[in-house]
């Protein structure tokens, strides 16, 4: 079993302009809801400590979410793709009151799917779900687009807290299980080496006595 405490997760994230990611980091780590906009520029981060269960032996464990917040605006895409490729998570945000910021999940994520592997968590996040009258883009047309690209689908809040600590709670569990399944992958690469350089050392062994 792989011990997991203080284990630092790096999460991102991404979407257009306006669609409230900056809002929905501060509300996660500060409670508040912040109503003026003011435009992201550049990218900052925040520090979050949590504990979570381990699905496979329900001992508590400790992480650090490092979770940043990049700007939104055009001018900025370059400096934001150089962030994604060293996350353990990307959470790519949409209002869904603005059916354009729906219209370039496509767009952002083609830019992720150049920089992230495979197996990288990506999420899909709704936002602005308090805003009911003014919904534009459904839950359904969210859920198929998160199924489409295999994203994992949340619906948010960073006025009412809808479903954001268990949005994190469920990420935090699915990057500890990855990171777990890479850290046994090494060992068995390890194992394989070990194995190997054995067994090299008997062949040589052989040849130089026999
Ligand atoms: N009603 C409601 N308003 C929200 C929500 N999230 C953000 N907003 C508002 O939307 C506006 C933009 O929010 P920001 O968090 O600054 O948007 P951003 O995605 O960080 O934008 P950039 O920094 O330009 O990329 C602000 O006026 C927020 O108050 C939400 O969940 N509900
Ligand atoms: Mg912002």
């Amino acid at each position: 079993m792989v011990a997991h405490n203080n284990q630092i997760f790096k999460v991102v994230i991404i979407g257009d302009s306006g669609v409230g990611k900056s809002c929905l980091l501060k509300q996660y780590m500060t409670g508040e809801f912040v109503s003026t906009y003011s435009s992201t520029i550049g990218v900052d981060f925040l520090v979050r400590e949590k504990f979570v269960s381990n699905p496979k032996d329900d001992r508590l464990t400790r992480v650090k979410l490092q979770i940043w917040d990049t700007a939104g605006q055009e001018r900025f895409r370059t400096v934001t793709y150089s962030y994604y490729r060293h996350a353990d998570c990307i959470l790519l945000v949409y209002d869904v009151t603005e059916s354009d910021s729906f219209s370039n999940i496509e767009r952002w994520l083609g830019e992720v799917r150049k920089y992230v592997s495979e197996t990288m968590p990506i999420a899909l996040v709704a936002n602005k779900t308090d805003l009911t009258d003014r919904r534009v883009v459904s839950k359904l047309q969210g859920q198929q687009m998160a199924t489409k690209h295999s994203l994992a689908y949340f619906e948010t809040s960073s006025l009412d807290r809808q479903c954001l600590e268990s949005m994190f709670d469920t990420l935090t569990t699915r990057m500890l299980a990855r990171r777990e399944e890479d850290e046994i992958k090494i060992m068995d690469v390890d194992k394989i080496r070990l194995h190997a350089g054995k067994s090299e050392k008997v062949s040589t062994s052989k040849c130089c006595y026999q």
